[in-house]
């Protein structure tokens, strides 16, 4: 397969206040077409050309590193288009609810841990919730990493690189994960990918 740039579902204005045009302009038209272009033109004569992308990713990671960074960043940036919505952070999914209040002990817990691995990934990368084991937990990686290549199954994440907050929020990024939770978050795509991984 090659790479390819997905539409966003929503118009570049649509989540702003909380998420501005200009910074999905940037972001989804700039930044995630650079590393669409990048992977393609690296996946080319390698050995994990013809491959999906969840494959590419896991494969490279550790042996091809340019590689790694563009696709991963491919499968993340595709992924976080759709975990955002306009009027997001609502009501979550019964299911998913109960899931979340077995794994942290409330909503309110999950969201705040969720909310502090991202606040405390060190320069670029993603705070995540992912399911392992059965249970859902959250943690941050670095760059273009990402629960599918340390033994889970990503649900939800954010980007936590500048790029995805500091025309919106300068350098407050405590300030953007609390509004991609309160207000971005699409919970119903959230609970897809929970009941996917957890069978
Ligand atoms: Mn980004």
């Amino acid at each position: 397969m090659t790479f390819s740039l997905p539409n966003l579902p929503y118009a570049h204005d649509a989540l702003a206040p909380y998420m501005s045009k200009e910074t999905l302009e940037f972001h989804h038209d700039k930044h995630h077409l650079a590393y669409v272009n990048n992977g393609n033109n690296l996946l080319k004569g390698s050995e994990w050309e013809g491959k999906s992308l969840e494959e590419i990713v896991r494969g490279s990671y550790g042996k091809n590193a340019a590689l790694f960074n563009n696709a991963g960043q491919h499968y993340n940036h595709s992924q976080f288009w759709k975990w955002m919505k306009p009027n997001g952070g609502g009501k979550i999914p019964g299911a998913l609810e109960k899931a979340l209040i077995d794994s942290f002990g409330s909503v309110d817990k999950a969201k705040e841990d969720f909310i502090q691995a991202g606040a405390t990934q060190f320069g670029s990368g993603w705070g995540w919730l992912a399911v392992v084991d059965g249970k859902i937990v959250a943690n941050k990686a670095p760059n273009g990493e990402s629960p599918l290549v340390h033994n889970g199954k990503p649900i939800l994440g954010v980007d936590v690189w500048e790029h995805s907050y500091y025309i919106d929020y300068r350098n407050r990024r405590p300030d953007y994960l609390k509004a991609f939770v309160d207000h971005l978050v699409n919970w119903e795509y959230v609970a897809e990918l929970y009941h996917a991984a957890a069978g």
